[in-house]
């Protein structure tokens, strides 16, 4: 147990911890944390399932979302943005300046330019080539009848999740929670997964604690996964205990596929973290005063 901490999704989550612990180690807040940590992600075109460098949806065009949350009364959200670097930005801005969560499509962007964010084309030449074999490989047509079971290809674990969760605990023991995607590769284009809806992708309460999700979306939205994890913990599960929960109620609910996957961290507001996932593969980057270090989940 330690505070200030960090931890993020994936073995990428390792560059965005550290991008965010300057802020953190000088007593910042949890939330400039998570917020930091987003927009490392959402900048690297190395990264494929996050902002620029994201795979497009199958009418090759990106299209990204993202959630910040502190407490149920404080979180904002953006999907289907087009042309912004950092929605987790927008996203924060919607928590800040308006009284909604959720803010989609063009409108999206004009609320992010609005606050003179910054625009870019988020499709990077490796990610449109990556669509245009993608697309040769298929018989039929994209478009509006490409469905999402023949999108959801996750050949290699770490290079197909990318998607950023991010919780943190600040040296007041405050929780934040960020999460940042652009969906699943070639999805059906206006497709939303689980990252920008609080409850799904991210949930955060001071009260309870704070949990995020990670991989196919369309699992984690048909059990409110972060949601749940914070239920859990509300009710003295540990955050291990909380993660397993969800991975649990995932199986009793739907008839998985080998290819599936979901991880989820939890975090306590205690400073305790914990994280499970469907299958082996995830992994927690996590990063405190004292490590700097990427843990395997517990399946
Ligand atoms: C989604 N949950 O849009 C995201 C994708 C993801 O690692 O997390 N990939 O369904």
């Amino acid at each position: 147990m330690s505070k200030p901490l960090i931890v993020s999704t994936w073995s990428f989550g390792q560059r965005a911890n550290r991008a965010a612990w300057p802020i953190l180690s000088a007593g910042g807040s949890s939330l400039d944390a998570v917020e930091a940590a987003a927009r490392d992600a959402e900048a690297d075109p190395e990264n494929h399932t996050v902002g620029l460098g994201g795979y497009p949806d199958a009418s090759g065009r990106v299209s990204v979302d993202a959630c910040i949350m502190v407490a149920p009364s404080r979180r904002g959200a953006v999907a289907g943005v087009r042309h912004h670097l950092h929605p987790i930005s927008i996203a924060r801005k919607v928590m800040e300046h308006t009284s909604h969560a959720l803010i989609v499509g063009a409108d999206a962007d004009e609320f992010g330019s609005r606050y003179g964010l910054p625009t870019q084309d988020l499709l990077t030449p490796a990610a449109h080539e990556a669509w245009t074999r993608w697309k040769l490989s298929k018989d039929k047509p994209t478009g509006p009848i490409a469905n999402i079971e023949e999108s959801k290809t996750w050949p290699d674990e770490e290079a197909t999740h990318d998607t950023i969760g991010v919780l943190a605990i600040d040296v007041r023991g405050d929780l934040a929670g960020a999460c940042t995607t652009s969906g699943l590769a070639f999805k059906i284009p206006g497709r939303v997964g689980d990252s920008p809806i609080v409850g799904h992708g991210l949930y955060v309460d001071p009260v309870a604690g704070a949990a995020v999700c990670t991989g196919h979306g369309e699992l984690v939205m048909g059990v409110c996964g972060s949601f749940l994890a914070v239920e859990q913990m509300r009710r003295g599960a540990t955050p291990g205990e909380a993660a397993a929960a969800v991975i649990e109620r995932i199986r009793a609910c739907f008839d998985l596929r080998d290819d599936d996957q979901v991880g989820v961290i939890a975090l306590g507001k205690d400073g305790r973290w914990g994280s499970a996932s469907i299958k082996a593969g995830f992994r927690v980057a996590v990063k405190s005063g004292e490590r700097d270090e990427l843990a395997d989940a517990g399946t």
